[in-house]
């Protein structure tokens, strides 16, 4: 085999060797790169075997739980509560957090994870994704681990990444030292790296919202994409609008393309004043990476990764990107937040 092919498996050796880590991290990511592999094969044959379609069940969200969500939610799961390096786990599909089972033992690290995100698009064969994002525990001793260690701020992540299940299934994540993105080779079950240390544009040409909710907007982001789309913006007209509904396929085209995601609060939902996106488990592990790649994550008045969460399955508005571009949403959003 050509040496200078990097699997994911020698890119985690090597960052330990690196980091002089005992293996306890190692053991958590290979895991979650063993997981990704179990639902990508599902994933990819989703249209052939009887997996599609509802349970009929509701997750803590209110929303319909597809067969794939619940599948993909067991495996993360299962890959990790046994190997003795977790000590709690939450899940976009769980209301309360995952506690490891007695008889396995507990580590030291936090996994949160959105198993299976835009998984309402399965059927019309978008691509989806899995959100995962990584702690040290903070909660003393060797036991089971609390809430309160899953409430910690972005800026603590130990690592954060997500997977995309699309044309090819790609692993992307971070551990504070750049990003790193490996395709996964069906033929061999390897992912194996294809965008060594991913930088996004400071400015992209893309912008991606749900157009169909400008009435719902507040005032400043209105005025933002009025502005995108006038003659006021000499700097890069025009911007196009690239929006599928699925956050790991508009975030995974942005980054490598640059360009700025929105999803902002809007009225839409009473339930849902700040957005529909969620903080522990998609916005900030995403914020983690674009920000290691370069870009910026933000509510339009706050970095994201600075927020102090309050709940598991809190909501925040979500602007990410291209550093520029979000910074000057941040100009029409604070001038309106009166
Ligand atoms: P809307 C999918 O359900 C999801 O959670 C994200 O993947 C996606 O970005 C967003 O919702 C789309 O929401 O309200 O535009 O349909």
């Amino acid at each position: 085999m050509n040496e200078n092919i990097v699997t994911l498996e020698r890119h985690i050796l090597e960052e330990q060797r690196k980091y002089g880590g005992r293996g306890d991290f190692s053991s958590v990511l290979s895991q979650l790169v063993f997981a990704a592999k179990i639902v990508s094969a599902q994933v990819s044959k989703a249209g052939l075997v009887d997996i599609l379609g509802n349970t009929g069940d509701t997750n803590i969200q209110g929303e319909e739980v597809q067969k794939l969500d619940a599948y993909a939610n067991n495996v993360f799961i299962n890959a990790l509560n046994y190997i003795g390096r977790v000590c709690v786990m939450a899940s976009e599909e769980e209301r309360d957090i995952i506690l490891i089972p007695d008889k396995y033992p507990k580590g030291e690290y936090v996994v949160m994870f959105d198993p299976l995100d835009g998984s309402s698009n399965v059927d019309a064969g978008v691509s989806i994704g899995t959100i995962f994002s990584i702690y040290r525990r903070k909660s003393k001793g060797s036991g089971n681990g609390d809430v309160e260690d899953c409430l910690q701020p972005g800026y603590s992540q130990y690592a954060a990444g997500y997977i995309i299940y699309s044309t090819s299934t790609i692993f992307v994540y971070t551990t504070g030292a750049g990003v790193n993105g490996f395709t996964l080779d069906p033929a061999v079950g390897e992912f194996i790296l294809s965008y060594p240390d991913i930088r996004i544009p400071e400015r992209g040409k893309i912008y991606s919202i749900n157009e169909g909710y400008y009435n719902y907007w507040k005032k400043g982001t209105r005025e933002y994409i009025d502005y995108l789309k006038s003659d006021e913006n000499t700097i890069k007209k025009p911007y196009s609008l690239r929006y599928i509904g699925s956050l790991v396929a508009d975030f995974h085209r942005n980054l490598l393309y640059g360009g700025i995601f929105l999803y902002p609060e809007d009225t839409k939902d009473p339930k849902k004043p700040t957005g529909k996106l969620r903080l522990l488990y998609e916005a900030n592990p995403l914020a983690y990476v674009v920000e290691q790649a370069g870009g910026y994550a933000s509510t339009g008045y706050e970095r994201i990764l600075d927020i102090k969460p309050r709940d598991l399955h809190q909501r925040v508005p979500l602007i990410i990107g291209s550093k520029l571009d979000v910074l000057e949403y941040e100009k029409f959003a604070k001038r309106n937040n009166m």
